[in-house]
């Protein structure tokens, strides 16, 4: 279904601190039997795992359920006739909550935590946007190309000395080298250090930060997270000093080749002639840095882990990449988007681990949400992506299992809209989507074209949490490959489909 982005998101109030407020009818929404006085649904709840223990909760309670913490109360929506409802922009919008509000005091009225009614949301998407366009996007061909050859340069080294390879890390180094290189111009070195990067241990950090006060009765945050506030204080100003080197290197050089970054200093909108000012820049800088590489590492990390367990699997996405690469040693960008199969493994992995977990909505009216539960304008839920990707009514009995031809291009017309939602919704959808899977097919397709992946068969998958997902501890053993394969039959690529006319929108939601 097409999704229009001209119209300005309608100016709301904050929204309701307490579904209390917001939603007269909560004695209809199921809520965790057995309750803590001032606590609230606290138990069995781990800190460090708040969405794994929403999964298990929305097991029991079924598609739509509240929980309590803190004396704050949360809804929670997974059922797919629910999200679908809640997907109606003339009725909802994006709700700037929780672990996103926590993000304000680093990005700000960036893209990503701007309110819907901030002015800078609207000239930033229109300023943005073509720099997500197919063009642009032909355009960091090149440069993901070589980013994903110091991984395999990287890996053919730890092959040669017999070491097991760090998935989550690696991939973490090769996503911020891709945003930052092809979006600023920038290198962070990854590959040449044994550490990570500074700037990506303050990011990990005010990200953990963000989930932390989601776990504390906010009045009493400053008093018992005073070591970590003193921290984060630190790690943002270590992300601003950073980023305000780039931006200073750029205007010394005078400009660089069209990237994000010239577009965000030189580029007027097309209307109003408005330019974003130095310090929605410094914020755009950031959120793109952090939101352009951690989502993408973890979806990488998972296809991997998935790959290296299913071996008939990867066996039918090599055999692509041999037939549509052939012995090209540098795949072109169209290349890329005729590796239908190694991108349904991508969507498989995102279905069963959308790395961008949740995502908040909420009432620009008072309304029925599916005619059934009342809402006031300004109330709002959190959609639990994982499950909405595993209700059985859609996916069926089996929608735990790792099946890539759930996307062929037959099952996928014949689910219902909005079963599938890894990049959110409407006009505040993510509008990197298709710089991610464009990135991630291309490095998956080297990846499997150049080794064979062993699984370590003591593994067992361990999720870790920090807003975003990345299985932990996922360690992979490498093998060259001997003979390419024979072309084995594949099916013929489809044609590549024709762009939408807004590169972010009017995709396939
Ligand atoms: Mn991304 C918004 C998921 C890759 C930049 N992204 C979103 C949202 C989801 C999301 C979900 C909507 C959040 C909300 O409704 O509150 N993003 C992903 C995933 C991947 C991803 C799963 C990779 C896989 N995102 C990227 C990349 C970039 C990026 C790559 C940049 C290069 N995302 C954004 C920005 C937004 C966003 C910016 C905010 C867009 C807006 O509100 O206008």
């Amino acid at each position: 279904m097409a999704e229009t982005t001209t119209a300005t998101p309608t100016a709301l109030p904050k929204g309701f601190r307490d579904a209390e407020q917001g939603w007269p009818h909560l004695d209809r929404i199921p809520h965790p039997p057995r309750r803590v006085p001032l606590l609230g649904d606290v138990l069995g709840a781990d800190r460090r795992t708040p969405l794994q223990d929403s999964l298990r909760f929305a097991r029991q309670l079924g598609p739509i359920f509240r929980r309590k913490a803190f004396g704050k109360e949360f809804v929670f929506v997974w059922g797919a006739d629910l999200v679908a409802d809640m997907a109606d922009e003339s009725r909802f919008a994006k709700h700037v909550g929780l672990g996103v509000a926590n993000l304000r005091p680093v990005a700000g009225d960036g893209l990503f935590t701007a309110y819907n009614h901030e002015p800078n949301w609207q000239l930033a998407h229109d300023v943005l946007a073509p720099g997500f366009s197919r063009e642009a996007m032909a355009g960091y061909h090149p440069m993901m190309l070589s980013v994903a050859e110091r991984l395999t340069d990287h890996w053919d080294r730890e092959l040669a000395a017999g070491r097991a390879v760090d998935v989550p890390g690696d991939m973490t180094k090769l996503t911020l080298e891709t945003i930052s290189r092809t979006g600023f111009g920038h290198d962070f070195g990854s590959f040449e250090r044994d550490r990570p990067h500074p700037f990506v241990t303050s990011m990990v950090g005010t990200l953990s930060y963000a989930q932390r006060l989601n776990s504390v009765p906010s009045p009493l945050a400053p008093l018992l997270l005073r070591t970590a506030t003193r921290r984060n204080e630190a790690d943002i100003a270590y992300l601003n000093r950073t980023v305000d080197d780039m931006v200073q290197a750029r205007r010394e050089s005078g400009g660089g080749d069209g990237d994000l970054l010239d577009r965000m200093l030189d580029t007027t909108h097309p209307d109003t002639g408005e330019r974003l000012s130095p310090e929605n820049v410094r914020r755009q800088v950031i959120t793109f840095l952090v939101a352009g590489h951690e989502t993408t590492s973890g979806s990488l990390s998972f296809a991997l882990h998935y790959l290296a367990r299913h071996p008939e699997i990867a066996a039918r996405a090599r055999a692509e990449v041999d037939q549509v690469w052939g012995d090209t040693r540098t795949p072109g960008y169209e290349q890329v988007a005729k590796l239908r199969y190694v991108r349904r493994v991508l969507d498989e992995s995102l279905r069963l681990w959308p790395t961008a977990p949740a995502y908040a909505r909420e009432a620009t009216q008072d309304t029925e949400l599916t005619r059934v539960h009342p809402m006031r304008r300004g109330a709002w839920a959190l959609i639990l992506t994982p499950m909405l990707h595993r209700d059985p009514e859609v996916w069926g009995v089996d929608a735990e299992e790792f099946d890539p031809d759930r996307f062929d291009a037959k099952a996928v017309r014949s689910r219902a809209p909005h079963t599938f939602k890894p990049f959110g919704t409407g006009a505040r959808a993510c509008i990197g989507r298709q710089f991610a899977l464009h990135e991630a097919t291309l490095v998956l397709g080297l990846l499997l074209r150049r080794y064979e992946l062993r699984p370590d068969p003591a593994y067992r998958l361990r999720v870790t949490e920090r807003l975003t997902l990345m299985p932990q501890g996922l360690r992979l053993h490498l093998d060259r490959r001997t003979a390419p394969a024979a072309p084995a039959p594949v099916a013929v690529p489809e044609e590549v489909r024709s762009e939408p006319r807004c590169p972010v929108h009017g995709t396939d939601d």
